[in-house]
């Protein structure tokens, strides 16, 4: 009985380390680039269905110092890691209007926008 209670204030103390220190929290530790990622929220990037998540995603990906993008379709809110030396919000909100998505103050073309396949249509 004292052993195992030893063994689970070890493993506890083990996790709570861990934990501290973050290779537990699902943060990211890259050496010597940590510093320069950045959290970003694009508000109000307008789609309709899981094909406008895996749009959105991609097209925010593509943008040179994007290094995470995740789309959530209920708040239309883009969160990003991004590295701020090198873009910015506004511009991965332009490249989203490009791919036909309204995004933060950029609004995409009739064209852009006529190209998107019908379950994207997210103006009424
Ligand atoms: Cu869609």
């Amino acid at each position: 009985m004292k052993r195992s209670l030893i063994l689970m204030l070890t493993v506890a103390t083990g996790v709570a380390f861990l934990a501290a220190t973050g290779a537990v929290a699902g943060d990211r530790v890259v050496p010597g680039e940590q510093k320069r990622v950045t959290r970003d929220t694009l508000e109000r990037v307008q789609g309709s269905c899981g094909m406008c998540k895996t749009r959105v995603e991609k097209t925010a990906l593509g943008v040179k110092g994007v290094k995470s993008a995740s789309w959530e379709m209920k708040s239309k809110r883009l969160f990003l890691e991004l590295d701020a030396t090198v873009t910015s919000r506004d511009t991965v909100a332009r490249a989203l209007a490009k791919a036909g998505h309204d995004a933060g103050t950029a609004r995409a073309t009739d064209a852009a926008y006529a190209a998107l396949p019908g379950c994207c249509k997210y103006r009424k």
